[in-house]
Parts: C-alpha cells; structure tokens; sequence
C-alpha cells in the first residue's frame, strides 16, 4: 500500500513536471542575443508577430510601462504641459516641409496606398515623429507673446520601417513613446526645459529602473540635424559592450519656426520667432531594464517598477495542514497589499511549488515568499530575493518592516550593481592604440577629442568592421579636468573636450 502510495504521488509529481519546460536554453554570458530574445519571450513580456519588427507588448510589460508613465506624466503635468493627441497620418507635402530633417530618414518612413482595391490619389505617411504633423497648428495657434509658452506631449505610437536588425523594444518598426513638443519667447526658456527634461529621463533610468545613464550631448554628427543641439541620458550593455541611447531632449532653435512659420508678436509689438524644443523616451527603456539587470534564471525585475512585488507560494508538502497554509497565505498577502505593496497569491494546484518558484524567477518578481508547515509551526514565513537568491526567515510580525526594508535594499542593489559593472567598463584613453584595444575589449571610452566632424567621421570609418564603426556617444556634463596642453587621441590636435564613444545600439 505504502508503495503504491509512493508510486501514486510519483506519478503525480511527474505530471505536475511535465507541464512545461521552465528555464532557458542560453546564458547570458554565452549567447546575449539569443539569452535576451529567449527572456523577453519567456518571462511573458512579448510574443513575437507575423510582422518582422513589430511584438506583441503583454500585460507584463505594459504595467511597467505605465508605471513609468504614470510618473512622467504627473511630472510634465508639474511643468504645466498639457497632453493632446495629433493623428497618425501625415500628408506627403507636409512630411517633405522640412526637407533637411526629413532626408536622411526618407527610406524609414512608411505609406499608406489603398483603401480597398483602389489606390489613394495621394499617398499618406504614417508619422515616424510628430512635428511635421504639429507646427502647422503651433503657427496658427501662436499669435502674440500671451500664446506662449505653448507646450503640449502625446502618448502615441510611431512607425519606423527600420531594415537594420530588429530587436524587441530596443529597435522595433513600431514603437510606443511620449513625444513632447514646445515652443517658447526666449532661447533661455527652451535651454532651460530640455535640461529639466532630461533630469526626469534621468530618474526614470536611475530611480526606476535602477540603470546608471550619463547626462550630455550629442556630437554635431549625432545630433537631431533639424535642431540646434541635442542632449541625452546614456546607457551601457556590458554584455555587448555597446552605448545605447536612453532618450534624448532637443532644443530646435529656430530652424522649424522658420519653415513652419511659427511667428509672434513680442512685448514691444515686433515680429518674433520661437524657440522650440522636442523630447522623447520610448518602450525602448525596457529593453534596456531587461539587458542590464535579467540573468541566467530569466527578468530581474527593479521592485519600483514590478506590477507584482511579492509572490506568495504555498508549500503544502507532506501531510501537512493545506488549509492551514492556504489561510497563513492569504493574511500574508492582504498584510502586505493594506501596507501598500504589491502582492500576489499564487494558489494554482496543477503546479508544483518548485515550478511556481522557477516562472514567477523568469518573471523578475523581487521577492517570494514560501509558506509550508514549518514555518506555521514558528509563526514566520520564509522570503527569497530575487536578485541574490538570499534566503531569509521573517517573523510574521515583522513582515511588513522586513518586506520594505528588502524592496529598498533590492532596488539600491539592482542599481549598485549595473553601476559597478558599468564603470568596470569606462576606459579613459588618450592615444589611438589605447582607444582600439579599449575598443576590442567591449568598453565604453573617455578620450579628448578636438571636437571636429571629420575627426569623428575618420575614427568611424577606421573602425568600420563587423562589429560596427565607433562612434561618439556623447560629450558628459560632467566634466572631467582637462590639462593644458592636452591632445586629442585621434588627430593629435589640441583636445577641446572630454567625450564618450563606443560602438552602440
Ligand atoms: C524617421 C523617419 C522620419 C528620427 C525619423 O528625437 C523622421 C525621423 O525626424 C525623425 N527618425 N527622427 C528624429 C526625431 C526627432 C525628435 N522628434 C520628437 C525626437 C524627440 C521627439
């Protein structure tokens, strides 16, 4: 009897096994590419689609996204922006207005041709961006110095039918995004935003996403070419040793008033034009959150930005109380939902505990907890963290100071961590032979440089491979002293600046 009792609840425990295989087939070490398309997949955060370059965004991710939603938007709000919504399509005349800005990114653009079987008597773009679509309202709308500033954001997808590798969120033909879009008196008030912008794009990456990003910017060859200048927050992939591009806070300048028309009258009644930013962050943020943090065991979620922060498990084994632990279960979570986190009870009965642990780990769920009869018994629950496996026991009592206390300690890790293994990766340079060798060994590089065009056109074309050229990632606010007399690594002129640049996404 006993045998076949053991026989019974082997038999079953194999059933409960053969469900589904869990875990992944590549290491991050081993196959980054092949590791971070089997993540994004497994952890349920995309499906792929029959469109090459367009996914499927799941509730797992779109929780995440509006978290940081949530917060940008109430942050913008702050600053007296005001969310409107432009339509999609954009009309071939209006696209091509601005011709300069429009060129070099005419193949990714787009177009509708039919309506049915009949073909449109003009052709109509799909907005990759938004400001051809906008200004020509911002020059009706804006007539005298009382109509500015004039600052609107939309929430919206963009289109870009991009022919390079696509990759989930980090390069998709369609993407989610905010795009803000103002227009202001004076030079000093745009300067002033774009650097107010790009500190909330700062905090999305380091307070949220625990992702250390460098605030600077963009070199004349990287910038927006229909603007003035462009700044960025910039991040690092340790594993492939390439800088990606954060989001970015332009200042236009004038160039699209001009084209646009968009003219006021000023406070002494002469004719003026405006001065205008544009500023995006895009579901490209979570490619890079799922790339810095997730392991070998799946997504690693930041607790900041986890839609579920704590998973309850129950583990019934032996001839323990079920009803018992399910009850002690329940209280854990209401507990902890009534101190305002997040937490959820995993109660399905056609999955073993072990398999629980193993998907809601491929989920990047911060914390678990683990009730079985022992821990009835001593009236504590047992809580895992995810980004270090610690285990550890937890009176009931002190749950909800303990559950807190380790969320904190988690986010501050997850952060201190990408932060260390990013600056392993930072090689300050200052000759051509150090820069390759920096280079080949997957780093991000600080060099002088003499800030000119051709300069950073030839180190491109002289490192033209199969990895892709180096470029500038960016010239860092943050200054590092530069000596007198110092030279740039690459044409052995006087060094004007410090500046970041790496291969990159
Ligand atoms: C692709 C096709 C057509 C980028 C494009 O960064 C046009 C474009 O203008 C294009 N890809 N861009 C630059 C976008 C600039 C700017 N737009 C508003 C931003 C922030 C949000």
């Amino acid at each position: 009897m006993a045998t076949n009792n053991a026989k019974a609840s082997n038999a079953k425990k194999k059933e409960v096994k053969k469900e589904t295989k869990l875990g992944l087939t590549y290491k991050k070490d081993e196959n980054f590419g092949e590791w971070y398309s089997e993540v994004v997949v497994s952890s349920e955060m995309i499906e792929y689609y029959d469109i090459s370059g367009c996914y499927i965004l799941r509730p797992w991710t779109m929780a995440i996204w509006e978290t940081l939603q949530v917060f940008f938007d109430a942050q913008i709000k702050k600053m007296n922006i005001k969310n409107a919504y432009f339509p999609l399509f954009v009309t071939e005349n209006v696209l091509q207005k601005e011709k300069d800005h429009i060129e070099g990114f005419a193949p990714e653009v787009a177009w509708v041709t039919k309506s049915g079987q009949t073909d449109l008597e003009v052709p109509i773009a799909i907005r990759p961006t938004s400001e051809t679509v906008m200004y020509p309202y911002f020059s009706k709308w804006i007539r005298g110095h009382r109509d500015l500033p004039l600052k609107v954001n939309q929430w919206c997808n963009v289109v870009r039918w991009e022919f390079s590798h696509p990759t989930p969120f980090i390069r998709s033909r369609e993407f989610l995004w905010q795009e803000g879009h103002t227009a202001f008196a004076t030079k000093a008030e745009a300067d002033e935003e774009v650097l107010q912008i790009l500190e909330l794009y700062r905090r999305i990456y380091e307070e949220f996403l625990a992702i250390p990003v460098i605030k600077g910017q963009k070199s004349e060859l990287e910038k927006f070419a229909g603007g003035l200048y462009t700044t960025s927050v910039e991040a690092f992939i340790p594993n492939t040793g390439r800088g990606i591009q954060g989001a970015t806070s332009h200042c236009l300048g004038q160039n699209f008033a001009k084209m646009f028309q968009i003219n006021f009258e000023n406070d002494k009644g002469e004719k003026a034009m405006v001065w205008q930013n544009s500023w995006a962050y895009s579901t490209r943020t979570l490619g890079v959150m799922v790339m810095v943090h997730g392991d070998d065991k799946g997504l690693v979620l930041p607790p900041r930005v986890a839609s579920i922060q704590v998973i309850v498990i129950p583990v019934p084994y032996k001839d323990a109380d079920v009803t018992a632990i399910k009850a002690a279960c329940e209280t854990t979570v209401q507990t902890l939902s009534n101190a305002g986190f997040s937490a959820e009870l995993d109660t399905r009965e056609n999955y073993s505990p072990g398999w629980k642990y193993s998907h809601w780990e491929m989920k990047g769920v911060p914390l678990r907890i683990e009730i079985g009869p022992k821990d009835l018994e001593k009236n504590q629950v047992r809580v895992v963290r995810r980004d270090n496996g610690a285990k550890i026991d937890v009176p009931v009592n002190d749950l909800v100071e303990k559950v807190k206390e380790l969320l904190g300690s988690i986010q501050e890790s997850l952060f201190n961590a990408a932060k260390e293994k990013r600056d392993a990766c930072i090689k300050v340079v200052n000759t051509w032979d150090e820069f390759i060798a920096a280079l080949n060994d997957k780093n991000m590089i600080l060099a002088p440089w003499c800030d000119e065009e051709e300069v950073e056109k030839d180190v491109k074309a002289r490192t033209k491979g199969e990895l892709g050229a180096a470029k500038t990632l960016c010239t860092p606010f943050d200054q590092p002293r530069l000596a007198e007399g110092t030279l740039c690594f690459a044409s052995g002129k006087p060094a004007k600046k410090w500046t970041y640049w790496g291969r990159s996404y």
